[in-house]
């Protein structure tokens, strides 16, 4: 073990969604998912050995208390339990992306925060083991140790896998970070009420897996139109689901059907761009390397243009030299 360890990784954007846990599993997915992992939002984190009786955890240069802390802390005993790290953890984590914009940070922090620790215990893990732990952390977390294209399997205790690395995969995604209120639930709780209160839940559960299945053929054929329908489609649907919750949980503002609608106008003029939402309002449209421009500059008309943002695949989560 050394005295400190650094990593980082970037965020990824779900083609098929992961939205359910297995009951009584350590985030294991029950539905299997499929994303890309995107630069520039990327996430590096460093970690020291201290020696002090609690852990630090220290989040864009402020320090961390409540369930954020809580989440890293109870991450951390994982390792200190399976007797790769010992003692108390420093850890320092900056985002390259606003974490208030709402973007999926926990799974770059995860996946950014996994390496560092490799890093520290000087373990032998293998990727496939770094995204299992990873997956601990935080589901989608499990899919940012990979980039280019990852795919999330369902199983007990699943790992990501690369399965288009960032070279080979011929599309970039264009985010819309939409004007929206700070949402109140978050993903774990919205995901435990699904599954526990959507009349909708078994019926997206089952759908999912043959959107994955026809995602995954997609990717692998390169087959953009199909990617692009199936993940507009298995996106609405997990809406459908989240608000057909009781009570409903509705994550979009009027912004996000602002720009659903405009992608839909200029996809009917020959511009071919496929929307996707996470849980929150931000749209993110999912288009060739050449449209990304194109894109940009139709929802540049909507908002102002710092808050679109073009994100190319990124490579995957490393420790840094
Ligand atoms: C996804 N989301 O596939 C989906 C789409 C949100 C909607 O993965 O409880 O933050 O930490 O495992 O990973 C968000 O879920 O949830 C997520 P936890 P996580 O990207």
């Amino acid at each position: 073990m050394k005295e400190s360890g650094r990593g980082q990784a970037c965020a990824n954007i779900a083609l098929t969604k992961y939205w359910g846990k297995r009951p009584g599993t350590a985030n294991a997915p029950a539905t299997p998912s499929i994303s890309l992992t995107l630069d520039p939002l990327r996430t590096e984190t460093t970690v020291q050995m201290i020696d002090t009786a609690d852990d630090q955890v220290v989040l864009n240069g402020v320090e961390a208390t409540g369930r954020p802390k809580e989440r890293i802390v109870w991450f951390l005993d994982i390792w200190r339990d399976k007797g790769l790290i010992s003692g108390s953890v420093f850890v320092s984590s900056f985002n390259s992306f606003p974490t208030a914009a709402g973007l999926a940070s926990s799974a770059s922090g995860f996946a950014a925060l996994t390496m560092a620790l490799a890093d520290l215990a000087q373990a032998d893990l293998s990727r496939r083991e770094l995204s299992r732990l990873a997956r601990l952390g935080s589901g989608s977390a499990a899919r940012s140790i990979f980039g280019g294209i990852a795919a999330m399997p369902l199983g007990d205790n699943p790992a990501a896998r690369c399965v288009l690395e960032a070279e080979a995969t011929p599309w970039t995604m264009v985010i819309a970070v939409v004007d929206a209120p700070e949402k109140t639930v978050g993903s774990t709780e919205g995901m435990e009420r699904s599954r526990t209160a959507s009349p909708y839940y078994r019926a997206w559960t089952a759908l999912a897996k043959k959107d994955y299945a026809t995602v995954l053929h997609g990717v692998m054929h390169r087959d953009f139109t199909r990617v692009g329908e199936t993940m507009e489609a298995n996106m609405y649907a997990m809406h459908g689901c989240m608000l057909a919750t009781r009570p409903s949980l509705p994550y979009w503002s009027p912004g996000t059907l602002e720009v659903l609608q405009e992608a839909k106008v200029q996809r009917s003029k020959g511009l071919e761009a496929y929307a996707t939402v996470d849980a929150g309002a931000h749209v993110a449209l999912l288009c060739r390397h050449d449209d990304a421009d194109a894109v940009a500059d139709m929802l540049s008309l909507l908002m102002d243009r710092e808050r679109v943002m073009i994100c190319r695949p990124a490579g995957h989560a490393e420790i840094p030299a």
